[in-house]
């Protein structure tokens, strides 16, 4: 495929910006050592928000090809929104990426699909990249099959969005996430499929060429190769597994 792979590694909720630093060195040396060129991978880590300051900073010091995500963005500009965290600021940081809509926050922070919406918009106008995470839970799945509920939040997320406008598609099947029980390569290829079949229809062909989806759902160094194989899986978001250097480096090195 004309697509660069991604690996996106989001920390969740881990590490202090003490270890976030040791992480990403460790990280940086074990990617060095690698034989593989995994520069023809592009590679992102999504580090809290108290993090990102520090990565960003030994990320332009040692010019490693690492590019930097958010796990989060506010759908505000800037204001009065206490705790929130404005996507200028964040491109201000040098981040390029910034997650929309992961399940913990549809499900744990009560996000709408119009909310993320607004964040993807958000993240756009400020000059980054929504990774705009979709996907069933297992009743969902039982109610709906697989595709149905993915479709349906990737048509709202992206639905006021300019048509020209950069995104990447995450699926992440909720019963997948942190279970140890990922998905198999073909169920992951299904849903990418329709996932692009709709970007087609939303968008137009080269749009839908052109958008990355990843899989994501318990993604480790023994089960990557296997999602990446599949012709419209153009990489992992990775949860656990990216929190170990020498474990994400390895998934960095799928082939
Ligand atoms: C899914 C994934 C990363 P994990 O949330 O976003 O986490 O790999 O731990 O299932």
């Amino acid at each position: 495929t004309p697509r660069t792979p991604l690996i996106a590694g989001n920390w969740k909720m881990h590490l202090d910006h003490l270890q976030a630093i040791a992480l990403v060195q460790k990280l940086a040396w074990s990617l060095k050592d690698a034989r593989h060129d995994y520069r023809q991978t592009e590679v992102a880590v999504f580090p809290p928000f108290t993090d990102l300051r520090s990565v960003q900073t030994l990320l332009a010091a040692d010019k490693l090809s690492l590019e930097l995500g958010a796990q989060d963005v506010s759908p505000h500009e800037s204001g009065a929104y206490t705790g929130d965290v404005s996507a200028a600021m964040l491109a201000k940081l040098e981040v390029t990426y910034t997650l929309v809509g992961h399940s913990e926050r549809r499900q744990g922070h009560g996000e709408s699909d119009d909310v993320v919406g607004r964040k993807a918009l958000a993240a756009h106008r400020a000059g980054m990249v929504p990774m705009i995470c979709v996907g069933e839970t297992a009743e969902d799945l039982e109610e709906h099959g697989a595709a149905a509920i993915p479709l349906a939040q990737l048509g709202a997320a992206i639905a006021e969005l300019p048509a020209d406008a950069d995104f990447v598609v995450a699926y992440e099947p909720v019963w997948a996430i942190g279970s140890g029980q990922a998905a198999t390569p073909e169920q992951a290829e299904q849903v990418a499929r329709a996932l692009r079949e709709q970007l087609r229809d939303l968008r137009d062909d080269a749009r839908a060429a052109a958008t990355r989806i990843l899989y994501g759902g318990s993604v480790s160094s023994q089960n990557v190769a296997g999602f990446l194989r599949q012709p419209n899986v153009d990489g992992a978001l990775v949860g656990g597994a990216s929190l170990q250097a020498d474990e994400f480096s390895r998934i960095v090195q799928f082939e």
